[in-house]
């Protein structure tokens, strides 16, 4: 298979890296921890390796060391269109080359293959209170297709530990390939006649998403949704999704097992959620202007909502420190495809005054916005307005990078993780012996 041939020739090079660094230099220090960062979530703790993607600070996401900006230059391109093709992506993530066409379009084809989705997923979703969160649905979808795991099958019956990811990456293909149908299946049960059409077999994985839930066939949803699976694939291991699948995975719960705990994670208001959160932002201040507002009366605004404590979702960071390049992408699609709407009007207004308020306020580590300040005015344009909906949009495209990991921490043979806790009164001993 060409995905597996191309790591199978990667692996020895990469373990013999691996096993320098763990070898000759596994006594080098990489960093201290203090008190106060095991108190606020290991924050900027350097614990983990990813090859697949790093966010700096400054430059914001590199994909196997290219930037947004580059990617969407140099990725192989869907037909007819100026959007990468996920394909393409997903093999330039698992095999750490820059896809050619036919290498994109070889991806693409096995996702074909792979598609369909037992009945069986269907019908559990189908059961479940029709209330249910999509994120819930999405991730009990998931979680039930884990029935058809290899790797789960093949381990039972015996496995050598250095095929473990030549079943992991099976199963990643699988899922992958399954997860546009699993997220248009859900769309439609909640929010429209229940039908879902079945995937065109000349649609593109991302354009198929969007023929599976829209009626309108509008070739600008079908370049979103390109542009928005491509833009949240990955965003380094220490996220709350990608860490905790790492962690799933490191016991050898198999890829459904994992990408449903991330899948949980994203789910979280602080994490995934909070595109949702912008969006209803960015219609409350709409609503509240009846329009869009002269930039005096919006910074008057702002910093009403900053002095009485309230939060501005869609801006701040835990990591970058500079305006989201996935954000700038979206931004530009907007501008090009629909200048006009008042929503992106209205992002781009808060873009224009915002930050130096924020600087001003002088409290906010990164006063620039991040990815979730557009996604969500995006879909609404194109009439997903279902807010609840947007995580599960995420999580489509994350799911590239989770499973991505997941074979390569098998394929680097990354044991299981086990960090070691402390109690307050060890800690309150330290202290004193270090005061003393
Ligand atoms: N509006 C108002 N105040 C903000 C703020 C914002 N957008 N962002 C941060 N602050 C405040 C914090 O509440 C904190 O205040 P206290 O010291 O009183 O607790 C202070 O500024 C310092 O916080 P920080 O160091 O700048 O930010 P954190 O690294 O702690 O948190 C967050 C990063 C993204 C969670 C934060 O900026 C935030 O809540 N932003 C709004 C919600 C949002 O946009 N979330 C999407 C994040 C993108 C993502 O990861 N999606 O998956």
């Amino acid at each position: 298979m060409l995905v597996s041939d191309r790591i199978e020739a990667q692996l020895p090079g990469w373990r013999e890296r691996v096993n320098r660094l763990r070898g000759s230099c596994g006594d080098f220090k990489v960093c201290d921890v203090t008190i106060s960062q095991i108190y606020s979530g290991i924050r900027g703790v350097q614990i983990q390796v990813s090859d697949i993607s790093h966010v700096d600070p400054y430059e914001g996401l590199r994909l196997r060391g290219y930037t947004v900006s580059e990617l969407l230059k140099l990725l192989p391109k869907a037909p007819n269109s100026d959007m990468p093709l996920a394909g393409g992506l997903y093999y330039l993530l698992l095999c750490d080359e820059l896809p050619t066409q036919a290498e994109a379009d070889w991806v693409e084809n096995e996702w074909k293959k792979r598609c369909l989705i037992p009945t069986y997923v269907f019908n559990v979703l189908r059961r479940l209170p029709k209330e249910t969160h999509p994120m819930t649905l999405f991730s009990i979808g998931i979680t039930a297709l884990q029935r058809e795991s290899v790797f789960a099958k093949a381990y039972e019956s015996g496995l050598i530990k250095s095929d473990y990811w030549r079943y992991y990456l099976e199963d990643a293909l699988n899922l992958t390939a399954k997860l546009p149908g699993l997220a248009a299946f859900i769309y439609n049960l909640k929010y429209q006649d229940g039908i879902t059409l079945p995937a065109s077999p000349t649609l593109d994985w991302s354009a198929n998403f969007a023929h599976m839930i829209d009626r309108t066939g509008d070739p600008a949803y079908h370049d979103l949704c390109r542009l928005f699976f491509f833009l949240h694939s990955d965003h380094e291991g220490g996220n709350v999704s990608a860490h905790t699948a790492h962690l799933v995975s490191s016991a050898l719960s198999d890829v459904y097992l994992s990408s449903a705990a991330g899948i949980n994670g994203l789910a979280g208001p602080l994490h995934g959620l909070a595109n949702q959160e912008c969006l209803k932002w960015l219609l409350t201040v709409r609503d509240h202007f009846g329009g869009l507002p002269e930039q005096e009366d919006l910074r008057a605004y702002l910093w009403e909502t900053l002095n009485n404590g309230g939060l501005i979702p869609g801006y701040g960071h835990g990591v970058l420190r500079t305006t989201d390049p996935r954000f700038t992408a979206q931004m530009e699609f907007a501008r090009k495809n629909f200048p006009e709407d008042e929503l992106i009007q209205l992002v781009e207004l808060i873009y224009n005054t915002l930050p130096p308020i924020l600087k001003e306020q002088g409290k906010v580590s990164n006063p620039w916005p991040n990815v979730d300040a557009i996604n969500g005015a995006l879909q609404y344009h194109f009439g997903v307005k279902e807010f609840d909906f947007y995580t599960v949009l995420f999580g489509v495209s994350r799911i590239m990078g989770l499973t991505a990991h997941a074979v390569w921490a098998r394929a680097l043979n990354k044991p299981i993780e086990r960090p070691k806790s402390l109690t307050t009164e060890m800690l309150e001993s330290m202290v004193v012996t270090c005061e003393s």
